[in-house]
Formats: C-alpha cells, sequence, structure tokens
C-alpha cells in the first residue's frame, strides 16, 4: 500500500471512528445456552455487524452497540423488566492505530458487549436490546430491535416441558415473535414465528434465518432460508443444523424527522432474534416428545395396563 491510499483509508476510517459514526449494520444478542438450571448464569454477548450479503452474513464488523444510545432491558419470568446498562462491559480494546509510518492515526473499533446474570427464577427470560439513532454519513434513522430468549428449569436433565412467556410483546416497534418455545429446539424443529411492525402484523416481510457460519445464496434466489410472511404476518422455518441462528427482519419506511437534534428523511427498522438449536433428539431421550411411545417403560406399562383396563369393564359389565 502507497503513502496516498495508506492516508485516504486512514482519512475514512477516522472520520467514521472520531466522528462516532453509527453504521447502518445490524446489532443482535445471543446467549451461551438457551436452557439453564435454575440458579445458573447465563452469558450474553451483545455484538453488531451482520453487515454484507444484504445484512445476511451474521459476523462482526467493526462497530458496536452505542451504549448511550441503546436500552438494555432484561424480561424476567416474574414480569419484570430490569435495566441492566449498569453490567454491560465492552470486551474490546478500542484503540488508536497509525498508519504510514505514524503519519496518519484511526480509531480501530473492536470487540462487543458483553452481560452476564443469575437466573434465579423459573421460567422464560427475554433480553431486549434496543437502538435508535441518525446514522452519520445519511439522512437516516435507524432503529434496532433485537432479543434472546431463554428457559431456566428445575432439572439436572434436560427437560422437554415447554415454558410459558416467551411470546409476549415488547413493543419493539419492530418484533419478532416466536410462536413456539424458542428455548428447547433441536433439529427436525419447526419454528413459526410472527413479524410485528408497531404492533401490527406485517405481511410480506423479507425475514432470513441464518445459521452461524454459513453463507445465504443472494437475495432474490428462491433458497430455504430467506421467508416472505404471510397475510398474519406468520412465517416458519425447519432447522437443519445444531447451531446458533440469527432470525432478522427488515423493514424502511419514509417517515422523517429530526432525533437528537439530526434530521432524517427515511427511516430502517431492523429486528433481529437468536435461537439456539441443540442436536437431533436421540432415540429414548429425555427430552424426546416422543419419547414416551418409544421408551420400553411406556411399551411395558401399557402391555400391562391395556387388559387390566379391559378386565375391569368385562367385570363391571357383569354386575
Ligand atoms: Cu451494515
Amino acid at each position: 500500500m502507497n503513502k496516498k491510499t495508506a492516508i485516504l483509508i486512514a482519512l475514512i476510517v477516522s472520520y467514521s471512528a472520531l466522528l462516532g459514526i453509527v453504521f447502518a449494520h445490524d446489532g443482535w444478542v445471543q446467549s451461551n445456552v438457551s436452557r439453564v438450571n435454575v440458579n445458573d448464569m447465563v452469558y450474553i454477548d451483545m455484538q453488531f455487524g451482520n453487515h454484507q450479503n444484504m445484512h445476511r452474513d451474521y459476523k462482526i464488523y467493526a462497530s458496536k452497540w452505542d451504549i448511550n444510545k441503546s436500552t438494555f432491558a432484561l424480561h424476567t419470568p416474574k414480569g419484570e423488566t430490569i435495566d441492566f446498562k449498569n453490567s454491560v462491559i465492552d470486551v474490546g480494546m478500542d484503540e488508536v492505530k497509525a498508519l504510514a509510518n505514524g503519519t496518519v492515526t484511526y480509531f480501530d473499533r473492536n470487540g462487543y458487549l458483553v452481560t452476564s446474570f443469575v437466573a434465579s427464577q423459573k421460567g422464560i427470560y427475554i433480553v431486549d436490546v434496543r437502538q435508535d439513532t441518525v446514522v452519520s454519513y445519511a439522512p437516516e434513522r435507524s432503529i434496532k430491535c433485537t432479543k434472546a430468549i431463554l428457559g431456566a428449569i428445575q432439572s439436572s436433565m434436560r427437560s422437554n416441558s415447554q415454558l410459558s412467556g416467551y411470546d409476549r410483546t415488547l413493543s419493539q416497534l419492530l418484533e419478532i415473535i416466536p410462536l413456539k418455545d424458542p428455548t428447547n429446539l433441536a433439529v427436525g424443529d419447526t419454528l413459526p414465528f410472527q413479524i410485528l411492525f408497531k404492533g401490527i402484523p406485517l405481511q410480506d416481510a423479507e425475514v432470513s434465518v441464518i445459521p452461524r457460519g454459513k453463507t445465504l445464496p443472494a437475495m432474490g434466489v428462491p433458497n430455504p432460508y430467506d421467508l416472505c410472511t404471510d397475510e398474519h404476518g406468520k412465517a416458519s422455518f425447519t432447522f437443519n443444523e445444531a447451531n446458533y441462528h440469527l432470525i432478522v427482519v427488515h423493514k424502511e419506511t419514509d417517515e422523517s424527522g429530526t432525533l437528537d437534534g439530526k434530521s432524517y428523511s427515511m427511516t430502517k427498522y431492523a429486528a433481529a432474534l437468536t435461537a439456539i438449536i441443540g442436536p437431533a433428539y436421540q432415540q429414548g431421550s429425555s427430552s424426546n416428545p416422543m419419547a414416551i411411545f418409544s421408551d420400553g417403560t411406556s411399551y411395558a406399562l401399557i402391555a400391562v395396563l391395556a387388559p387390566a383396563f379391559v378386565l375391569l369393564h368385562i367385570l363391571k359389565k357383569k354386575h
């Protein structure tokens, strides 16, 4: 790289970084697991990126949630909403870097935000992180609404019990509502969901489900990962790999106005829900919803009980 190029790159980068440019990247939130035992720690990562391939690449870029322009809420099983902003940690080391023998410097943004908490109640926890800013390179308002959902159960065993509360609406402006407990999904399971825009079902919304590490086909090419919502704002996806999956939806409007003294002539909404998919259920596993039918013990029980009932019935008739 010659000096001119280096200076040009550095100028662009530093202009972006020093002015605190807010890129139109997407943020997302993910937990380390989807189910924990009550009183276990839960670790939350809040990344920013998902930029390439029409915001469908699930990669981290040199950008971050803006702590001062974001809201951080934890919705507990008991229905409380806890502001966890004060426990947010930036695990990235942002530093001023030099190029071209130190003649130019730029601000290098690294890493992402994290937090952790103890899941002390049984049930569904929803991590709800949002950001609302006007980007600095265009008169464009960018609203991010993200969620990670996890369940705390009272057992050291994997349990198939469905928890409730995963489908509560949080009044995010663009919101993905899972219509089935998303904390207990395995390969082969289908997750139906609904997209709400300002609380109203969004028809024809373009939703993408991105398995981590996968490159989706170009936007517009029919493929299983890009979905379109029906007249009730609903769509569903069947998972075929044990992995993190980022479910994203975007919506653009011509809404204009002023925010924090900056005017904008259009608004871009992005919503993200992260889902963790486990490996396919094993035969006889306690987490298999069909376990009762494939489990030898159940067969034995039915074999003993069924004739007993028949006998009882016959005896009853005789009297
Ligand atoms: Cu982007």
